[in-house]
């Protein structure tokens, strides 16, 4: 059952401050990135919202094809994160999926911030719900040393924070930071502020939902077809629903409420799987296993994958522990 938060409300910011208080030798850094993240989804909030409602200056709306939009929505999402992450003084890494090349912000900064600045991004045209994603970690090479590749190509298990901003009918900020758990948070447009919606969300032990892509079925090994003819109820109770938004973001945030379990396989189309490991399955298995589920590929932990190219590609599988321990025996097997 979820924790209703207490009656009064607690703003992103009062949520900050009693968290961080109960760690006395916190810096207040990982706070101020959290802050900045924010700030900037809430800009890229109202810019989406003011692509899907035609700017009223210009009643024809915006001359532009959906992939133009869709390429301004990601290059404004990436700026306006850049900027807002520049300002603290304390990355010194920033690593999006749009730029060619890390951007060296700080040398003295102490943190990397890996980032999908706006994932699923076809959805806008349908109004489905996209996403940022973004996962911060220590850098491990000495402050003031020059930017190394290995502060950004650590394993998954040492981020100190991930999360996603999710833009859909609101904008809802959930994160979690080692050992504090998974919240949500709901931004209300008309105070600019972000609210408490669901504290410490834990994700159902076993699920009756399951999420992947179909259309890939004449790709997919046998072992994964033999899974899905399970899942299908041919061979099981399949007293299981079938649910695929498309957007990642908006399907393992629906398993991590739900539970349940989002898969994306290998297959011939995919033959390494196509979600990316560094910049949205590493944060995503970080907010599943913070929330009590299990994430891995090919049955193996994804938080403990030594990192080998920044634009890794994984299969995946993510969400309620049982039902990811049954794929992964079948799976395996
Ligand atoms: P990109 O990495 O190319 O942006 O694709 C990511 C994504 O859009 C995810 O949001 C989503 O889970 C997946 O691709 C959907 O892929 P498909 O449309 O092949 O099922």
């Amino acid at each position: 059952m979820r924790k209703i938060v207490k009656k009064e409300l607690v703003t992103l910011e009062e949520f900050i401050i009693e968290t961080q208080n109960q760690f006395p030798e916190a810096t207040g850094d990982l706070s101020q990135l959290l802050r900045d993240l924010a700030l900037a989804g809430k800009i890229i909030g109202q810019e989406i919202n003011r692509t899907i409602i035609r700017d009223p200056k210009n009643p024809a709306g915006f001359k532009e094809t959906p992939q133009e939009r869709i390429d301004r929505l990601e290059n404004f999402a990436s700026k306006q994160l850049t900027f807002a992450l520049r300002r603290s003084g304390i990355v010194n890494q920033i690593v999006t999926e749009e730029s060619e090349k890390p951007l060296q912000v700080d040398k003295n900064g102490q943190y990397v911030v890996i980032l999908d600045p706006l994932d699923g991004t076809f959805n806008i045209e349908i109004n489905a719900s996209i996403g940022t994603i973004f996962s911060i970690y220590r850098r491990v090479t000495e402050r003031g040393s020059e930017p190394s590749e290995k502060d950004i190509l650590q394993p998954g298990l040492q981020q100190i924070a991930s999360g996603y901003i999710m833009y859909g009918s609101s904008v809802m900020l959930v994160f979690s930071t080692e050992g504090l758990g998974v919240n949500l948070f709901t931004l209300d447009e008309s105070l600019g502020e972000f609210f408490l919606a669901i504290e410490n969300i834990k994700i159902p032990k076993n699920g009756n939902i399951f999420s992947l892509n179909t259309s890939y079925y004449q790709g997919w090994n046998e072992a994964v077809k033999k899974y899905y003819a399970i899942l299908r109820g041919e061979q099981g109770d399949g007293n299981i629903s079938y649910r695929y938004i498309g957007s990642l973001v908006a399907d393992v945030h629906r398993t991590l409420l739900e539970g349940g379990i989002f898969l994306f396989p290998a297959s011939t189309y995919y033959p390494k799987g196509k979600l990316k490991l560094m910049y949205q399955c590493n944060p995503l298995a970080f907010l599943v296993e913070q929330a009590g589920g299990r994430a891995s590929s090919s049955a193996k932990r994804i938080l403990n994958m030594k990192p080998e190219a920044l634009d890794q590609t994984i299969s995946v599988m993510m969400g309620s522990v049982q039902n990811v321990l049954d794929a992964e025996k079948i799976i395996r097997d």
